[in-house]
């Protein structure tokens, strides 16, 4: 039976709003945990209880222990104890019972995240604009291509030509297609492939070109530069978003027809894009001229016109992607440009003008100057300065580590970190956590790698798997145009949701006002259950690393 969404997603607000999550009482990774990881369950319980683990086949007893209590979660005001079930090695399904909740499955495999990884990088496809998503490749969420965008407009230049601006993935849940937030979205995304360019050249998703002889993920990210390079002008400088005046309503994109144009140029839009291009021409190799020559053309205009900030224009009412502090762009972009010019009297010099570690977002893009430092330019900087590059990143990981050890979920989380798209914060903090490890091989990073994957998972205090398709519980009506459009009960696989935060700004009503619960699988909470490109890319990154290993 087909129930409509509008009468579904009431059904899932009110008995959302009744148990206010009190019936769920284990939360652990829905997805599965590799034979070697350490596994633990969070108890909604204070105290120590008797719990045993049970295999799902023949119910043979495989651990009895007691949970350990590990105190209060403010944000989500819950005091809760710790099963650890690390012994637990051999792949197969079990059952988790602790006294007096409901059981919980879960599995042990050699490769849990593999399909997980693959709908994850493929969200990006069925986000493409100006693309038809035939049957053969998108299943049942095939779909009319919509936003051509080969005939764009320019805003406040009325007597220009419509201008070829098309191809590129839609920003988030609406179509809209913004240089900034491209700009960390397709560089963690080639990052993704510097790092892992073995697991990748061999790694296929079903797109339209996986036949041809690139890499899929290459494939996909070639998709968003193709439009990334429509958005410079002749004198270098970068339209800020290619955009309709307002967000369209929840249609299909063929059905979205409005004008499309391209807002004014700005230092932040000119900045992120000569980064993304000088990364890009690192990768491919046979653009590399002319990727390092746009790269270069942006970046002295960004030089020229070092304060264009931008806010909507008057009519303009989509996403602003506002940025007022750019010195970690200017830093970023130069440092990329460097980095691909092989420059290390530069480089020596940007490595040296570093703010501390944090995570990254499209606002603050240091921690991706570091990535890049530690994993592109070894020979470029002086051994002393990689060094000291390498011990702020282990000096960021240690503090995470103590935030981990001091949560009473094991996860190293603060309140700060709940804002709009907190599990990609999550995922950026696992990406720098990763790298950490990766550089130094001290095991407790991985760990804290593997509690935020957890948390992802299922191991949070709201009990969703925030990933849709995947876990027992997930997000069913994430705030994704096609997903509410399309007819199709389940929504468009392998997207990241938002996840908590209690900024409240769309105005929903929420089940809790507490940050970490403060989360509603409602189309209508745009601030907690949309999806994006900039959330998905920490989260390809994080699963292709522990695919990986080492
Ligand atoms: O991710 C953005 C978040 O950091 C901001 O607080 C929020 C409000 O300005 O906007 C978010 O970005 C949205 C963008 O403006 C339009 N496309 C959807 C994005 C995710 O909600």
């Amino acid at each position: 039976m087909k129930i409509s969404k509008r009468v579904a997603s009431a059904v899932a607000v009110s008995s959302l709003s009744l148990s206010a999550f009190a019936a769920d009482k284990v939360y652990l990774n829905q997805w599965g945990f590799t034979p070697e990881q350490s596994k633990v369950a969070i108890v909604k319980n204070a105290s120590s209880m008797p719990f045993t683990v049970t295999r799902l086949n023949n119910g043979a007893q495989e651990l009895s222990a007691t949970t350990r209590p590990s105190g209060k979660w403010e944000d989500a005001g819950m005091t809760v104890s710790l099963a650890d079930i690390s012994a637990i090695t051999a792949p197969g399904e079990y059952r988790l019972s602790v006294d007096g909740a409901d059981p919980v499955i879960f599995t042990v495999h050699p490769n849990p995240y593999g399909a997980l990884h693959d709908a994850v990088i493929k969200a990006y496809y069925y986000n493409r604009a100006g693309m038809a998503l035939d049957q053969a490749f998108a299943g049942k969420w095939h779909r009319r291509a919509g936003h051509p965008d080969t005939q764009t407009l320019t805003l406040g230049a009325p007597d220009t030509d419509p201008v070829d601006r098309s191809k590129g993935w839609y920003d988030a849940g609406d179509y809209n297609k913004y240089i900034v937030n491209s700009g960390i979205s397709t560089y963690t995304l080639l990052r993704a492939y510097l790092d892992h360019s073995d697991f990748y050249d061999s790694r296929h998703w079903n797109i339209p070109e996986s036949m041809n002889n690139r890499a899929d993920l290459l494939d996909e990210i070639l998709w968003n530069l193709d439009w990334m390079v429509t958005m410079q002008d002749s004198d270098g400088g970068v339209f800020h978003k290619l955009t309709t005046l307002s967000f369209s309503g929840p249609v299909m994109p063929d059905a979205a027809t409005a004008t499309r144009y391209a807002t004014a140029k700005s230092t932040a839009a000119a900045l992120n894009f000569a980064a993304v291009m000088s990364v890009a021409a690192r990768v491919f190799d046979e653009r590399r001229d002319d990727y390092l020559e746009r790269a270069n053309r942006a970046l002295q205009w960004a030089q020229n016109n070092p304060k264009q900030y931008y806010t909507n224009e008057d009519n303009v009412k989509t996403g602003q992607y506002g940025d007022t502090s750019l010195s970690d762009e200017h830093n970023w972009a130069a440092i990329e440009y460097a980095i691909s010019q092989r420059n290390s009297k530069m480089l020596s010099e940007l490595a040296g003008k570093l703010s501390a570690v944090s995570a990254p977002s499209w606002a603050n893009v240091t921690g991706l100057s570091y990535l890049s430092l530690l994993r592109d330019a070894k020979g470029l900087l002086r051994e002393n300065e990689y060094q000291s590059v390498k011990s702020q990143l282990g000096a960021y990981a240690d503090q995470q580590v103590d935030i981990m050890q001091a949560n009473a979920f094991r996860i190293p989380v603060v309140t700060k970190d709940f804002v709009w798209g907190s599990n990609a914060v999550m995922m950026n903090k696992a990406m720098l956590l990763e790298n950490a490890y990766r550089l130094t091989d001290k095991p407790v990073y991985r760990t804290a790698v593997f509690a935020l994957v957890d948390y992802i998972g299922g191991r949070n205090p709201t009990g969703y798997s925030f990933v849709t398709g995947f876990g027992n519980k997930s997000p069913r009506f994430i705030h994704h145009r096609p997903s509410e459009a399309d007819g199709i009960a389940d929504p468009v696989p392998g997207w990241l949701a938002g996840g908590p935060q209690n900024g409240h700004q769309d105005g929903c009503r929420y089940p809790s006002d507490l940050p970490a619960t403060s989360y509603l699988d409602d189309w209508c909470s745009y601030s907690t259950n949309e999806i994006t490109i900039n959330w998905n890319a920490p989260l390809v990154y994080v699963l292709a690393s522990v695919i990986t290993g080492k």
